[in-house]
């Protein structure tokens, strides 16, 4: 893909594909038989939509960031170097039916469930017409099966069990996904939903994507344990993937699903990846310093996107057929990004901020009572 220099982390910028890892990147697939068979049986068309979904996940960080150089937000959220982590996962789902809980380096997931690109920048900027009326950047749509993620880590994971546990006692066959960095594996909640999903079999699969990191704290300065042991602990069954090659993720995802649709739910996804940058922009500086660069360099080597382009070359896939796909994916975000400029001065009334937070679609539960609480009040 084209290079960004103003954006890009330096480990991305002359990116060129190392031929030995594009090898490693194949033969990983190739000598798990049961991986193979999932990834053997994606035709082209499927090839070319997790090359899509790669590119509009990097594309549309690329404009947030490019936002935040121009003074329009004051950070973004970004996951780049980890988007195969939502692309693969997501690409297994049942778009129709399964539903996901995204987390902030998972923004990806929304386009792919159906949801507007332009809702990934309205979000950012409180308008009146983004996802959730201008009062959360988190954004979500029950009607596409992206539930609204808050921001405090681990929660997803007992929504997600409770998603899952609905599916099961109507006998449904859907699953419900969430992710789970590595830092939120540590909290309360990520392990109570464990515990939940895996006492009731429901059908709900944890991804745990370890980008090394939670906030400015390297994983092996928050925990003594490693995330791959997690799901033994909870007597859940483990698929561990390359969480840089989006056919691993892929092809352990598909498997995952497979056994939940099977009633032997639930599942955890260990996917291993890296942060290329900050927690969010505010602390990029800081987050080069708290990895040594030679890890950069390791991680910056298996760029998710640069990785997957090489392999679809080498399948055959023409350079032209990749240049398109990636002109009609920067012509998407792009103009998904000026659409949402054009309603960034169209700000909610001011009384939407007290609600007491339950809203869907136009409603906002409880603003009237919490009014007339107000105007009794003065
Ligand atoms: C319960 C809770 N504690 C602390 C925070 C503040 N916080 C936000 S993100 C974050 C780090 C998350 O790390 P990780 O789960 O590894 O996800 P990553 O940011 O690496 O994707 C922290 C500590 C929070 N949102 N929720
Ligand atoms: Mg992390």
């Amino acid at each position: 893909m084209k290079r960004y220099a103003a954006f890009d982390p330096p480990e991305y910028r002359n990116w060129a594909p190392d031929p030995g890892l594009v090898r490693e990147y194949r033969s990983r697939i190739q000598k798990a038989p049961d991986r193979n068979g999932v990834v053997s049986r994606l035709a082209t068309d499927g090839l070319l939509d997790l090359y899509r979904d790669l590119l509009l996940t990097r594309l549309q960080d690329i404009g947030l960031k490019r936002w935040v150089r121009q003074g329009v937000i004051s950070k973004a959220w970004l996951g780049v170097g980890e988007e195969a982590v939502t692309v693969g996962c997501v690409a297994a789902l049942e778009p129709d039916r399964d539903v996901v809980i995204p987390m902030i380096r998972n923004a990806g997931a929304s386009h792919m469930m159906g949801l507007p690109l332009v809702h990934g920048f309205t979000s950012y900027l409180a308008a009146a017409d983004s996802p959730s009326g201008g009062r959360d950047f988190h954004y979500g749509d029950v009607g596409s099966g992206v539930i609204q993620p808050v921001s405090h880590m681990g929660t997803s994971v007992p929504v997600a069990a409770g998603a899952a546990l609905a599916f099961k006692n109507r006998g449904e066959d859907r699953v419900a996904l969430t992710w789970a960095g590595d830092g939120a594996t540590k909290t309360a909640a990520c392990h109570e939903g464990l515990v939940f999903a895996s006492r009731l079999g429901v059908p709900a699969i944890v991804v745990i994507q370890n980008n090394q990191v939670a906030l400015g704290t390297r994983v092996d300065q928050h925990g003594a344990g490693r995330p791959a042991d997690i799901p033994a602990a909870h007597g859940i069954t483990a698929f561990t993937c390359d969480g840089n090659n989006v056919l691993d993720v892929y092809a352990a995802t598909t498997l995952a699903r497979r056994q939940c649709a099977g009633g032997d739910g639930p599942a955890v996804i260990v996917a291993e990846t890296f942060r290329m940058g900050g927690h969010a922009t505010h602390d990029e500086r800081e987050a080069r310093e708290t990895f040594a660069a030679e890890l950069f360099e390791h991680w910056g080597r298996r760029d998710p996107v640069g990785l997957f382009e090489a392999y679809l070359l080498d399948e055959g896939i023409p350079a032209d057929t990749l240049a398109d796909v990636e002109a009609d994916a920067t012509e998407a975000v792009e103009r998904a990004a000026e659409e949402a400029l054009a309603s960034r001065n169209d700000l909610p009334p001011p009384e939407h901020a007290l609600s007491p937070g339950v809203s869907e679609g136009d409603v906002l539960h409880g603003l009237g009572e919490r009014l007339a609480a107000l105007a009794r009040a003065e």
